[in-house]
């Protein structure tokens, strides 16, 4: 039990109305927008999927959870705002091919935004080919994958590929994320940097570009 206990069973509930008005109260109270993130909404969408695991739930559930940390993250989203916004980057993001999750992809923009990346987001469900042509339209400095399944996971790897077929792959820096994705995955298929959260990716950028 925590102090943003009633936030993250609004969430769990699929409640919006009461969960946007405990973040709103949490932030009146004085708490800061990345322990509501952690320990409301983050660990509500824990649970959420425990719950789905264990055949408690449905996916309409979870996407009506999901719905609502959404609602909740327009709150906080201003106040992951750095100070020093001069632009350290550009970084194209995307989910995977065949992957629609969402939610983590959206708060690493965010906080990368917030720290002064310019960032184009591509969505969800984004095949290799697609990921190459903004690549070669844009030219970003960094590249970031996301994916939450296991089976869309070999979808990063085949975009590296692509990248590398298309002649790309050198010009740009791949990171890559998402809850079954780790350190060892990325050295696999040659990523250049992995984070297991928002914060973490925003700093890894940095170093991968070294604007730090
Ligand atoms: C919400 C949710 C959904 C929603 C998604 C809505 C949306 N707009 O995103 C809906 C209902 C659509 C959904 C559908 C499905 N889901 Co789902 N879903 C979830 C749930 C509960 C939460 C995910 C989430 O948003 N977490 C909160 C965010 C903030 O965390 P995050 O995504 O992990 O992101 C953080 C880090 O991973 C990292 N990160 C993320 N991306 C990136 C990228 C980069 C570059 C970096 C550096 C870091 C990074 O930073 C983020 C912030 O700190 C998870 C359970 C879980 N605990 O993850 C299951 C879960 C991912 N889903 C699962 C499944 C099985 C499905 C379905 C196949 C169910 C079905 N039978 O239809 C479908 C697949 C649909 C598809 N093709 O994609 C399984 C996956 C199992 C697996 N390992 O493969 C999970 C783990 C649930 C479970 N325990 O079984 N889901």
């Amino acid at each position: 039990m925590n102090e943003f206990e009633a936030l993250a069973q609004a969430v769990i509930k699929g409640d919006i109305k009461t969960a946007v008005a405990e973040t709103q109260r949490a932030l009146d109270g004085g708490s800061e927008a990345k322990s509501i993130l952690d320990k409301g909404l983050i660990a509500a969408m824990d649970e959420v999927g425990d719950r789905y695991s264990k055949g408690l739930i449905f996916v309409p559930q979870m996407l009506r959870s999901a719905k609502t940390m959404q609602e909740c993250m327009k709150l906080l989203q201003p106040l992951f705002q750095e100070g020093d916004v001069t632009s350290k980057g550009k970084v194209l993001i995307g989910t995977v091919k065949g992957d629609l999750h969402d939610i983590g992809k959206n708060l690493v923009g965010m906080m990368m935004g917030g720290a002064g990346f310019d960032i184009t987001d591509l969505g969800v469900d984004i095949p290799p080919e697609k990921f190459v042509q903004k690549i070669q339209e844009l030219e970003p400095d960094i590249v970031c994958m996301s994916a939450l399944l296991s089976t869309t996971m070999p979808s990063m790897s085949r975009t590296i590929e692509a990248m590398q077929k298309a002649g790309v792959r050198d010009k740009v820096k791949v990171m890559i994320g998402g809850a079954p994705v780790t350190e060892k995955y990325a050295r696999e298929i040659k990523a250049d940097s992995y984070a297991s959260d928002a914060g973490s990716a925003v700093s890894k950028a940095k170093e991968l570009l070294g604007a730090l």
